[in-house]
């Protein structure tokens, strides 16, 4: 299924980035974070988890999970380590070849959070308290509005800058996000950038069909980790009987008709569902479903198509999971690669912003523009 890519850039690499090894260089450079907070949903899987497994053909792929990111909630030490290898399973499961791509811890690579403190440095605290997610978070977070609540998209922006990534793949509800990030770059670039661009201005990469896969039960409401419901939630491990009963359940619409709307939420969602898992069209969907009964068949029709399309991770993920060193030694060669990238931007970004010791062969990314 296609995606959205921001600009000519992300659409010119879109088949003609490099794969194969990450010692070849990088015609297109692709980023993407995610949380190991936890189960991992479908909305996770389709918006994103599904896009990384794709970039690993078509550039040089890196994805960190986001343990630091993690720490704006409320959560207990031991369990945030397994969830770290909980994620690490389910990625590689779903997909994700070590040796196609980089994966690797967020703390493991201490340039992320020194990047993101000079980043807050160059970045409005108004813009930050008008972002969606801190206004939906602080009111759920009522009794304690932490500050890496309102920075959360700051150490989002430091973690693709200090790749100078091109590309990131997310969901449509981090479209905010990203423009966030790709302002700071520009201000970072134009204050200290002496006219090159030594921070990447990344591109979104946001699918087409699935962008916001929306709650089950509410289906006017993303489904989500944090606030959505149990029963309106599909689990990537979840047993195919529990993805069925969520799916059969699921509200629909008034009218009888299989076919997208603004007034039918329920059942636009089912399709997009539906089409992503089947890897055709909605409107490839629609024509299917015209001869159906009502929205019975068409539950099921979904319900097989999810139960079919997750079945090969809950398979794999088992035997991946119960290895514990083999997914600490995937994070830890992830790390070391990751870094070696990371700080070199770092030494760029501090020799234009004057802190530690002057470099002597300052990088070609660092213009010459007033020297
Ligand atoms: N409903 C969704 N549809 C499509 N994409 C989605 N994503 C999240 N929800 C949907 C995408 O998943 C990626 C990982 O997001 P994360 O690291 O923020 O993980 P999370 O905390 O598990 O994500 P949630 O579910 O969005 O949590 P809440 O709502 O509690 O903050 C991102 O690329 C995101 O776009």
């Amino acid at each position: 299924m296609p995606a959205e890519p921001a600009s000519a850039h992300a659409a010119d690499n879109a088949n003609g980035g490099a794969s194969g090894p990450l010692s070849a260089p990088a015609a297109l450079r692709i980023f993407s974070g995610i949380q190991p907070t936890g189960d991992k949903h479908l909305g996770n899987y389709i918006g994103a988890i599904r896009q990384y497994v794709d970039g690993q053909d078509r550039g040089e792929a890196l994805y960190c999970i986001v343990d630091l990111h993690a720490l704006t909630a409320a959560h207990d030490p031991d369990a945030l380590r397994r969830s770290v290898y909980d994620l690490t399973a389910l990625l590689v499961a779903a997909g994700l070849d070590p040796t196609r791509c980089l994966l690797f811890r967020q703390s493991d690579v201490p340039e992320h959070t020194e990047l993101s403190w000079i980043l807050c440095c160059l970045t409005e605290v108004g813009r930050l308290q008008r972002m969606h997610q801190f206004r939906d978070k602080s009111v759920a977070q009522r009794e304690l509005v932490n500050a890496g609540v309102l920075f959360y998209p700051v150490l989002q922006a430091a973690d693709v800058l200090a790749y100078r990534a091109h590309e990131v793949p997310v969901g449509e509800d981090q479209r905010e996000h990203l423009e966030l990030m790709r302002d700071v770059a520009r201000r970072f670039n134009s204050r200290f950038g002496q006219g090159g661009e030594v921070l990447v201005v990344p591109e979104h990469r946001i699918p087409e069909v699935g962008a916001r896969i929306m709650d089950l039960q509410e289906p006017t409401r993303k489904m989500s980790t944090t606030g959505g419901s149990e029963e309106g939630t599909v689990y990537v491990l979840d047993e195919p009987e529990i993805i069925e009963r969520k799916i059969r359940r699921a509200v629909t619409d008034s009218g009888a008709g299989i076919v997208r709307g603004a007034d039918k939420p329920g059942v636009s969602n089912l399709i997009e569902i539906m089409a992503v898992a089947r890897g055709c069209t909605p409107e490839e969907i629609e024509a299917q479903m015209a001869s159906a009964r009502g929205y019975g068949d068409l539950k099921a029709a979904v319900a097989q198509a999810t139960v079919e399309m997750l079945a090969p991770v809950r398979d794999r993920y088992a035997d991946l999971r119960a290895d514990e060193r083999a997914l600490d030694a995937i994070l830890a060669a992830g790390a070391q690669r990751a870094k070696a990238i990371a700080a070199a931007t770092l030494t760029d970004v501090r020799q234009c912003v004057g802190v530690g010791a002057l470099s002597a062969a300052p990088s070609a990314a660092i213009g010459t523009v007033g020297r």
